[in-house]
């Protein structure tokens, strides 16, 4: 097994992040010859914390010298987000525009206690950091330190009916803040869909940061999903709005190229993408290529959600 997932209360006293580390990570980053010895990363101002992340736990790959923590510079400057251009730079160019305060997520459908919930309330859920592969189906991935919680934490809070067997996500869609919004590149808001069990996994988390910081507007501010064991695009970014659904919810890229983009998109080496060979990955920062896993090294918690499943039809 590639991945030890402990749950936070198996998690060894070694593996706790106390919250000092977290706020001392955090006024490094805030003096400005701190972040020059950190390799001159940019300042996530306007992105101010609106309380402290509590004692995290952290979850790390088993196998560092496999999983060797994609530079944060890297990670933030290599992005996909196309609401703010379709270049790997764009993002880190034009996602100052985002403003990430005030922000709410709506979450709503086949629930009992529908709601809206305040980034400032969703910040009080106790963080964890997870160090998570994620991959794209381009064919490149990152090893990347989140800073989040188990959606399934706030799924529970609006008590899911009977009916509710998929969960539809949707990201902002203000064309004033996201200039991308005004190309047709994709049928906007962007949207992304998992089953219920996929979303109540213990892996699956919303993340509001990274690297122990605020998550950069372009990994997805103030709040974005990720499903480590699935392709990248199913980790949709800066979410506003949640639903609990009966049938299986439209998602922007299985909408745009249905052939390309499944529903499910786990993470497969033996089903092929039309334009690109899963089999292999090359890790930003790297030369060369290395294999990739079935469900992305992670089959071992999740492979059991689809026993019985032809995952070549359900790509
Ligand atoms: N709203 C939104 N979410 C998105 C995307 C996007 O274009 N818009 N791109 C997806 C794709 S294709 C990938 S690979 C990941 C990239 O996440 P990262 O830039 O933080 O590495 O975000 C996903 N989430
Ligand atoms: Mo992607």
């Amino acid at each position: 097994m590639l991945f030890k997932f402990p749950t936070a209360s198996q998690a060894r006293e070694d593996e706790v992040t106390p919250r000092e580390l977290f706020l001392s990570r955090r006024s490094l980053i805030a003096g400005g010859a701190a972040a020059m010895a950190l390799g001159g990363l940019p300042v996530w101002s306007g992105n101010a914390l609106a309380g402290p992340f509590q004692a995290a736990t952290t979850i790390k790959p088993a196998d560092p010298k496999f999983d060797p923590t994609t530079p944060m510079k890297s990670a933030t400057t290599y992005n996909n987000f196309y609401e703010f251009g379709t270049g790997k730079s764009d993002p880190a160019e034009n996602a100052g525009t985002l403003k990430t305060r005030p922000w709410e997520i709506a979450i709503g459908g086949e629930v009992g206690k529908p709601m809206t919930i305040g980034i400032e309330d969703l910040l009080k859920f106790p963080m964890e950091e997870r160090v998570y592969r994620l991959r794209c189906v381009e064919g490149w991935s990152m090893v990347i330190p989140w800073v989040g919680f188990p959606l399934a934490e706030l799924l529970k809070r609006v008590e899911p009916t009977g009916n509710a067997k998929y969960v539809a996500f949707q990201t902002l869609n203000d064309p004033k803040q996201m200039p991308g919004l005004r190309s047709w590149v994709l049928d906007w808001p962007y949207t992304e869909g998992l089953r219920l069990d996929e979303a109540m996994h213990p892996l699956t988390m919303l993340a509001v940061g990274m690297y122990g910081e605020v998550l950069p507007n372009q990994n997805g501010a103030p709040i974005r999903l990720v499903v480590p064991w699935k392709y990248g695009f199913k980790s949709i970014k800066s979410i506003v709005k949640i639903s609990l659904v009966k049938d299986q919810p439209a998602t922007a890229w299985n909408k745009s190229q249905p052939r390309e983009y499944g529903f499910y998109s786990n993470v497969n080496p033996d089903v092929d993408h039309p334009r690109w060979s899963q089999a292999t990955e090359r890790r930003v920062g790297d030369f060369s290529r290395r294999k990739t896993l079935p469900f992305n090294g992670y089959g071992e918690e999740v492979a059991s959600l689809y026993a019985g499943m032809d995952l070549k039809a359900n790509y």
